[in-house]
């Protein structure tokens, strides 16, 4: 991608100013992403917490239209559900709790929520928020009970949200069974070069084939209702205020729509109990910390507490464990495959992923009655 292309697109949802500056952001794993900084009447510099009057900054995202085939309504279910945030935050004082906000949509010059340039990419731009940052892998429970109140936060926001307003954006989206299947297609395929990782790996998911439609069967027989969801709240999407520590936001919205809260749950807990994180290459000194694990509950319950169900936490140890799982499996059949959905530096990356998923799901296993007792104790 250009320079050009980035500044062409960047252009059109500044109304006042000039881009001064464009840089590569974040670590996300689908979009392009990048930081744009506006210098608005004279040149002036960004402020290192905040922005300064001449100087403002926001997010600019090329998305993937392979992974998200339906971007008009990916932008759309955003939309529904940050107006429904912001509407609930406002109708309290702020006096109340800290400060908490979603990052807003953006409009173009001809009030459109995204730009589609002349080679066909999809741009989009979202408000940034200041004076905060995230963190790829926690150790620390202080930093595990905002991750936690952070998604709580989000989940009781949109608890009275009819998850019929949102539109499903990626059917199959955390559906472990769709997952299996697409995997024995890409087996069938053939291709692959065998390895001890990949036996090791084809051993791992073949042990636990059945197990894995715990939450899909769950739902089916209606023991688990589908509301709001987030979709992808891992560790590093959580922002904590820089100077306080305190969780001020959960980025990254395209993947809200209906869903089991549980998702969620298991992808919050897989990453933020995870103190090696999920791109180490020390995969066999990954483990799942259960301190980190009582910590992030801890918090997310003292939000959310009011809309579980005795069956929701029936459920919560299994979904720990699932997406951990499935996730491990999303990156190993995208390996392959030959790295076609998730960006990969180099062709063993999703590999080397995999492996530390699995060992993740290995730990999880391991200390299944403690992290039973936590639950236990804190509902
Ligand atoms: C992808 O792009 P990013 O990093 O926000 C993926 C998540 C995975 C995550 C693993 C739409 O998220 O489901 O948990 O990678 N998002 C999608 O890092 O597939
Ligand atoms: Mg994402």
């Amino acid at each position: 991608m250009s320079l050009n292309q980035i500044a062409a697109a960047a252009g059109q949802f500044v109304t006042k100013g000039r881009v001064l500056d464009m840089q590569e952001y974040g670590s996300g794993n689908v979009h392009d992403t990048f930081l744009v900084t506006v210098g608005r009447a004279t040149k002036g510099h960004a402020h290192p917490t905040g922005d300064s009057p001449e100087v403002s900054r926001f997010i600019l995202q090329r998305l993937n239209t392979r992974v998200f085939r339906q971007p008009e309504t990916v932008m759309a279910n955003m939309r529904t559900v940050t107006e429904h945030v912001r509407q609930r935050l406002e109708s309290h004082p702020p006096s109340i709790g800290p400060r908490f906000e979603l990052p807003r949509v953006l409009l173009t010059r001809e009030g459109g929520d995204h730009w589609i340039d002349p080679g066909g990419s999809f741009w989009r731009a979202l408000s940034f928020i200041g004076a905060a940052r995230t963190f790829d892998a926690i150790q620390d429970p202080g930093r595990a009970r905002e991750v936690g109140y952070a998604l709580g936060r989000f989940h009781h926001l949109v608890s009275d949200l009819p998850p019929d307003r949102l539109a499903d954006t990626l059917p199959g989206f955390h559906h472990t069974p769709v997952y299996l299947r697409h995997y024995d297609e890409v087996r069938a395929a053939g291709g692959h070069r065998p390895s001890a990782a990949v036996d090791y790996v084809i051993k791992f998911i073949s042990s636990r084939r059945t197990w894995a439609a715990v939450l899909e069967d769950a739902k089916a027989q209606g023991h688990l209702r589908v509301r709001v969801i987030h979709g992808d709240p891992k560790v590093n999407n959580v922002m904590l205020d820089a100077a306080t520590g305190q969780a001020v936001s959960i980025i990254d919205l395209d993947t809200v729509k209906p869903g089991l809260v549980h998702y969620d749950l298991g992808d919050c807990l897989r990453s933020a109990c995870n103190p090696l994180g999920e791109e180490t290459e020390n995969w066999e000194g990954v483990r799942f910390d259960p301190d980190l694990c009582r910590a992030m509950l801890r918090d997310y319950l003292s939000q959310a507490r009011g809309f579980l169900t005795g069956s929701d936490y029936h459920y919560f140890y299994d979904a720990i464990r699932l997406i951990a799982f499935e996730l491990g499996l999303r990156f190993f059949t995208d390996y392959l495959e030959g790295n076609v959905y998730f960006k990969a530096r180099h062709p063993e990356h999703n590999l080397a992923r995999a492996l530390v998923q699995f060992k993740l799901t290995e730990s999880i296993e391991s200390q299944a009655e403690s992290i039973h007792s936590i639950i236990g104790d804190l509902r």
